[in-house]
C-alpha cells in the first residue's frame, strides 16, 4: 500500500473527462487500495482517480464519520447517475484538491448510482444525505468538474487565485 500525492487545483488533469475502466486488473486493485489509504490518511470522505493523476473512471468513498461506526470503504468503477431526486439539498463542500476552501453547493438530495465493483459485478444503490453529496462530487471529478464550478465566477476566481498563490509558494519551499 502506498499513499499517492493528491493533485492541487488548478491542474489540467482535474479538468479532463476520464476514460471508462475497460477491465479490472491487478493495477486497478492496487490503485483502489492506494486511493482508500490516501483518502483515510488525508482525511477525506471520498477520492476520485484524477485527483491522484489517473484519468480513469474510478472513485472511492467512505462517508461514515462516527469513530464508533464500522468503516464502509466503497470502490466504484464507471459510476453513473441513473436517477436524481427533484428534492435538492445544500451542503458545505470541500475538496482535497482545493484545501481550506469551503462553499455551499446545491445538488439533488438523493441519487441512484449504477457502477461496477472491483469484482466486475454491476451494482446499483440509492444514496442520500452526505453519501449522495459525496458521490455526486466524485462523479463530477470524473467529468473534469470541481465543486467551485457550481459557484458564481467571482467566488470561483477568488479561490482559484488563492490556490495559484499556494502552489507558487509550495513550489518555492
Ligand atoms: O473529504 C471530502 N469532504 C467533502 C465534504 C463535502 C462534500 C464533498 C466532500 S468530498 C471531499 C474529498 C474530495 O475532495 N473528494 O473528491
Ligand atoms: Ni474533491
Amino acid at each position: 500500500m502506498t499513499l499517492r500525492n493528491i493533485i492541487l487545483h488548478p491542474d489540467p488533469r482535474l479538468k479532463t473527462i476520464c476514460k471508462p475502466v475497460a477491465a479490472v486488473s491487478d493495477d486497478l486493485r492496487r490503485l483502489a487500495d492506494d486511493m482508500l489509504a490516501t483518502m483515510y490518511d488525508a482525511p477525506g470522505i471520498g477520492l476520485a482517480a484524477p485527483q491522484v493523476g489517473v484519468l480513469s473512471r474510478m472513485i472511492v468513498m467512505d462517508c461514515i464519520k462516527e469513530d464508533a461506526a464500522a468503516a464502509r470503504p466503497m470502490v466504484l468503477l464507471n459510476p453513473e447517475i441513473v436517477w436524481s431526486s427533484e428534492e435538492l439539498n445544500v451542503y458545505e463542500e470541500g475538496c482535497l484538491s482545493i484545501p481550506d476552501h469551503f462553499a455551499d453547493v446545491e445538488r439533488p438530495a438523493q441519487v441512484t448510482i449504477r457502477w461496477l465493483g472491483l469484482d466486475g459485478k454491476p451494482e446499483e444503490e440509492r444514496f442520500d444525505g452526505l453519501w449522495a453529496t459525496c458521490v455526486q462530487h466524485e462523479i463530477d471529478h470524473l467529468n473534469g468538474r470541481l465543486f467551485i464550478d457550481h459557484l458564481g465566477p467571482i467566488k470561483r476566481q477568488m479561490i482559484t487565485r488563492k490556490m495559484e498563490k499556494l502552489k507558487r509558494e509550495k513550489a518555492r519551499a
